[in-house]
């Protein structure tokens, strides 16, 4: 028998033998493995295997939630299905997770997508480069457990390419470790490099609202995408904005996640990415006479240092501050919000406490 024929119908959307082995124990009460491949408003589309090829079920995105919103199922999650009723019973544990904080004044977690292995920053070559987002988005990724890469969209529109190489450069000394890609959907340029790279593993594309992740995302389908492109010209809105986060299959390889513009992406939790976006002040942090210097102003500070030598461009760390800051920001916030749900749990088990302790006494009295 071949690979082709043996391989798991599923295997086209990531599964592989990790994920088998968290499904084993479901397998016994007759659930089968399903993969999220779309959410829409409390529903949500599963890919499962039908025979040699996949079919696509319904299920509820409410009926696994712990009422902690990271824990809502999200695109990219694997679950245990019950074919015969269209429930998802559990979602197999995440190996990565996007976590945004959300827009609220109530500090909260937002999930974006699930077991991803590439987070893929789509930054448009329109108008002025905004290192400080990429660093952001940098640090979410990195945060994730996905290995972040950056793309520099409509790369046809900048058309000196020493201006291009200009760009890349400055985003690599903004993203050390980080592969650094000018792609053009339109001219097809770093488009076939891109994809080599995401051949192995579930990708998601990130990204402002018309940063070009759509129309990369087609490119990357190739024909078979353009063909629904075209059918949804027809209604005419000539722009489309994503509205759901989609995943499908790559043509030769690898699974793609495309998702509705981003207006912000707030730290959660994200003090590890943080960390690694500025690898290279860290280390410089290392060398500073106080272990907990605060590179502001102290004497034998080698982060300041390199700022003063050229090493260091100054608003490189003023990015970092700006992070960390808002990183123990959040951080206290939802401290403060779990010391609040904390009181009102405590408060009603009191309460019940005396409810419970009245009823006791109530024939007695009575
Ligand atoms: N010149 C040029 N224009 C592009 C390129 N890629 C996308 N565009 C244009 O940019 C606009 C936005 O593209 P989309 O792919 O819809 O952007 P998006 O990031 O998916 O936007 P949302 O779905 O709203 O998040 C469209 O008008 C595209 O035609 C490119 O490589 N070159
Ligand atoms: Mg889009
Ligand atoms: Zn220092």
């Amino acid at each position: 028998m071949s690979d082709i024929i043996s391989a798991h119908p599923l295997t086209a959307y990531g599964w592989d033998d990790g994920f088998a082995e968290s499904f084993a124990p479901y397998a016994a009460d007759g659930l089968v493995p399903g993969r999220i491949v779309r959410v829409d408003r409390g529903r949500c589309d599963l890919v499962v295997a039908a025979g040699d090829t996949v079919a696509t079920v319904q299920g509820d995105t409410s009926l696994v939630t712990t009422g902690d919103p990271v824990a809502i199922m999200c695109t990219g999650d694997w679950a245990a299905v019950d074919r015969e009723q269209g429930y998802v019973r559990a979602l197999l544990p995440r190996r990565t997770a996007f976590v945004r904080s959300t827009s609220s004044k109530r500090s909260e977690g937002q999930i974006l997508a699930a077991n991803v292995d590439h987070a893929v920053i789509a930054v448009p070559l329109t108008g002025e480069l905004d290192l400080g987002r990429i660093e952001r988005f940098l640090a979410l990724a990195w945060e994730s457990g996905a290995t972040p890469l950056v793309v520099l969209t409509k790369a046809d529109l900048v058309t000196d390419p020493a201006v291009l190489d200009h760009l890349v450069a400055d985003t690599e000394g903004a993203a050390p470790g980080v592969l650094v890609l000018a792609v053009s959907a339109e001219t097809g340029l770093g488009v076939d490099v891109l994809g080599a790279v995401l051949t192995g593993g579930t990708a998601v594309l990130l990204g402002q609202s018309g940063a070009g992740k759509s129309t990369l995302a087609n490119a990357l389908f190739g024909a078979a995408a353009q063909h629904v492109q075209t059918i949804r010209d027809r209604d005419g809105k000539g722009r489309h904005t994503t509205t759901t986060r989609n995943l499908l299959p790559l043509p030769h390889g690898g699974v793609l996640i495309d998702t509705p513009g981003l207006r912000g992406v707030g730290l959660w939790d994200a003090g590890n990415g943080v960390a690694q976006v500025f690898a290279e002040v860290e280390e410089l942090a290392e060398e500073c006479r106080f272990h907990d210097c605060g590179h502001v102003a102290e004497p034998g500070c080698a982060v300041l240092a390199a700022v003063d030598s050229g090493a260091l461009p100054e608003r490189r760390l003023a990015s970092y501050r700006k992070l960390l800051r808002e990183n123990e920001r959040l951080a206290a916030r939802t401290d403060a919000r779990l010391r609040a749900e904390r009181r009102r749990d405590w408060k009603q088990k009191q309460q019940l406490g005396r409810h419970m302790a009245e009823r006791k006494r109530g024939p007695s009295r009575g």
